[in-house]
């Protein structure tokens, strides 16, 4: 008999005993597994019968075939064949966390929604983030709009809020969604591009549909390159009502505003991100969380009554249309904090339903066509993705509050009703539920008159007044970005006269726009204006719509690298974690060799990133501490060059000793706005709040 110490879960890591000499006749070849699980609970099948082994099938002779007898195989193995649901058609790759929401100010003078009532009220939730076009498995950072569901889990039933990160939409009727999905997806031939709008069908059909202008400026800016989805707005998009116990109505929107700011990465960082990391912003929600750095969001809302709603210079029952906040400020109601990671991916994030006509009473719709036809589609499609009609009987879709109804039976019923009444009304149980006025939902009241047609009102036909808007409200960086990012998704395209359709538009939206991706795309003439319905209006610019504008200088959430080597100075070291850690950010160490690296006074540094599989584009800032002789060595490394030029070439603010200095001379970088002296700490901290956007024109050609 011999002690063997082996590699299983720390918590328990046991020293077992087992047989020298295993019997042959046995033959299973895991009799060490056996006698390390013997504490374990049982491993039972899914009728609860325990499993006296796992590791092999039954076989008619050691060498002889399996037998269909094998019930323990064929249930496990059944189960495993069935593990996967149809993933979502758009919004397929997601991130869930749990929350609560508190209302900080009541709206009682607007709804009857307890949710919105009841100040210091903590009411939980699960909001999922996602992209919307690339499968299940793609990666966190395409150019994309992201998902922003919110489930509330509320005293009145659950209210789900199903936005975006944008406040806009690309079409108007419910009717066009499943071609602009179809545009925008792989191509249906040749499988390809995933999580990608830079090819033909996406801009075939854009060219096609001018409501979606004003979408397009959004998703060609920054905001669809979240650095993290902690630094994101979210926002209900439509108009929803809001109905008092005096049945008035107020229309009402929804917006998420981050604690920490808005903030993007530039299109070459997220490039990389999604190759260094692909679950980039998972991992960077995860990690928030597990630190106890838990993101939050203002709710905020817009109020409005019809008669504003009648003065406004566009309809606000058209998605492709925001009300700027110049216009209708925003009121702060409340805070969500996110604050626990799901047990189980797939229980939660995966099997959570949300339905746009999940609301509760004192809220309700507004005839947005594209809302109504919503309000069909999600319950529609998780019958479909969950298989019943008893999705709500999930846990994650479950109300918190009491439910009781008649409706019966069905796939996976999980509960089991007593008594012979499955109706109401009845007289034969009378502690069967029953409809009650009292606090039950009611609709609003709203007169309508007209012809049945299949027809949009003129008041939805400005399809370019607020594109120009947008555009011309954001900084000149951010217009440049826009501009170059429509050059690179153009650029993708095989059919030309799709590019010059896209143009045609751009004209009608801003003529040096339209002029710098013409001019970017190699067009030696700029093809006719498109034709448009009616007068483009020179609306009022509205900053509130930039991201830079709603940048915050702060470090708070953000992580900074620092590059060092065996011999680092250790003062430097000491001096940047302090001020990195007081201004409320984290401190990652790389090198390029995982472990422990010594520093100049002899004391360990554990190294979180190997060099060439943590580059600067996962960080905030950098900063890089050497010396002269480990210098030299980095000086041949293509990585440790990489990491400056990347860091440099992102705008970021770069901390350097002398030893880094050499490495950034190298990489060729000179030391301009935001590259800074260790000695001159608080103006690292200062610059690395923000990224410097002045350097921007010196290493790329702004188009
Ligand atoms: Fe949608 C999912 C947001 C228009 C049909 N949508 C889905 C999700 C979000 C949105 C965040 C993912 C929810 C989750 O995390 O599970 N969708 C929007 C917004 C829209 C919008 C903000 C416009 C303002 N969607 C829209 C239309 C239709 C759909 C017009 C159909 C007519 N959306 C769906 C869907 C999905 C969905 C097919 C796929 C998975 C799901 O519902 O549960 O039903």
């Amino acid at each position: 008999m011999s002690d063997i110490k082996v590699g299983i879960p720390p918590a328990k890591l046991v020293l077992v005993t087992v047989p020298t000499a295993i019997p042959s006749t046995l033959g299973r070849g895991d009799e060490l597994h056996q006698s390390i699980v013997s504490d374990y609970p049982a491993l039972t099948t899914n009728q609860g019968v325990i499993i006296a082994d796992n590791q092999n099938s039954l076989r008619a002779t050691a060498h002889g075939p399996t037998l269909l007898e094998d019930f323990i195989l064929r249930e496990k193995i059944t189960h495993f064949d069935h593990e996967r649901i149809p993933e979502r058609i758009v919004h397929a790759r997601g991130t869930g966390v749990h929350g609560f929401f508190e209302l900080t100010e009541s709206l009682s003078q607007y709804t009857t929604a307890k949710v919105l009532t009841e100040v210091g009220e903590k009411t939980p939730l699960f909001a999922r983030f996602s992209t919307v076009a690339g499968g299940a498995g793609s990666a966190d950072t395409p150019r994309d709009v992201r998902g922003f569901a919110v489930k509330f889990y509320t005293k009145q039933g659950n209210w789900d809020l199903v936005g975006n990160n944008i406040p806009v939409f690309f079409i108007q009727d419910a009717l066009k969604f499943p071609d602009l999905i179809h545009a925008v997806k792989m191509e249906p031939d040749r499988g390809f591009p995933q999580a990608a709008t830079g090819h033909d069908t996406f801009w075939d059909y854009i060219s096609l549909t001018p409501e979606a202008m004003h979408m397009v400026m959004w998703i060609m800016s920054d905001r669809t390159l979240p650095r993290s989805l902690r630094m994101m707005e979210g926002f209900g998009i439509h108009s929803f009502r809001l109905i008092n116990a005096e049945y008035e109505s107020t229309f009402v929107k929804f917006h998420w505003r981050p604690k920490l700011g808005l903030q993007s990465t530039l299109w070459d960082e997220a490039v990389k991100i999604s190759g260094a990391d692909a679950d980039f912003h998972r991992r960077d929600m995860f990690e928030a969380i597990s630190n106890g750095n838990f993101p939050e969001w203002e709710l905020a809302v817009q109020l409005f009554t019809q008669k504003q709603a009648d003065s406004f210079p566009f309809d606000h029952l058209d998605a492709t249309k925001l009300i700027p906040e110049e216009m209708i400020p925003l009121q702060v109601i409340g805070r969500m904090v996110l604050n626990r990671w799901p047990d189980n991916f797939f229980a939660e994030t995966e099997q959570v339903a949300f339905c746009p006509s999940h609301i509760v009473p004192g809220i309700d719709f507004s005839n947005d066509p594209l809302l109504q036809g919503r309000l069909f589609s999600y319950l529609d499609t998780q019958l479909s993705r969950l298989g019943s009609a008893n999705f709500n009987q999930i846990p994650i879709n479950a109300p918190k509050c009491p439910f009781a109804n008649q409706q019966r039976d069905g796939h996976m019923q999980m509960t089991q009703p007593v008594g012979r009444v499955a109706y109401e009304p009845n007289t034969l149980a009378t502690d069967s539920p029953r409809e009650k006025i009292a606090g039950g939902f009611r609709s609003a009241i709203v007169v309508d008159s007209g012809e049945k047609s299949r027809i949009r009102p003129e008041s939805f036909a400005d399809h370019y007044s607020q594109a120009r808007q947008f555009y011309r409200s954001q900084t000149e960086y951010e217009q440049a970005h826009i501009a170059s990012a429509l050059v690179f998704e153009l650029s993708k395209l095989e059919h030309p006269h799709i590019r010059e359709s896209i143009v045609a538009h751009l004209r009608n939206i801003d003529e040096q726009l339209a002029g710098r991706v013409g001019h970017g795309l190699g067009m030696k003439q700029l093809p006719e204006a498109a034709l448009k319905a009616v007068a483009i209006q020179d609306m009022m610019l509205s900053p509130s719509l930039q991201i830079i504008g709603k940048m915050k200088a702060t470090l708070e959430g953000r992580v900074v690298g620092v590059l060092i080597m065996r011999g680092s100075d250790s003062t430097h070291i000491n001096a940047i974690r302090h001020a990195i850690i007081t201004a409320g950010a984290a401190i990652k160490f790389i090198s390029p060799i995982i472990g422990e690296v010594e520093l100049s006074d002899g004391s360990l540094q554990v190294i979180d990133g190997q060099l060439a599989g943590t580059p600067s584009v996962i960080y905030d800032a950098i900063a890089v501490i050497l010396t002269e002789i480990s210098v030299s060595t980095l000086c041949k490394e293509a990585t440790a060059l990489e990491f400056v030029r990347d860091a440099f070439c992102h705008l970021k603010a770069i901390c350097v000793d002398e030893g880094g200095n050499t490495l950034l001379q190298k990489a060729g970088i000179e030391k301009t706005s935001g590259v800074i002296g260790i000695t001159a700490l608080g103006d690292f901290i200062e610059a690395a709040a923000t990224r410097q956007w002045e350097r921007e024109a010196s290493i790329r050609t702004l188009a």
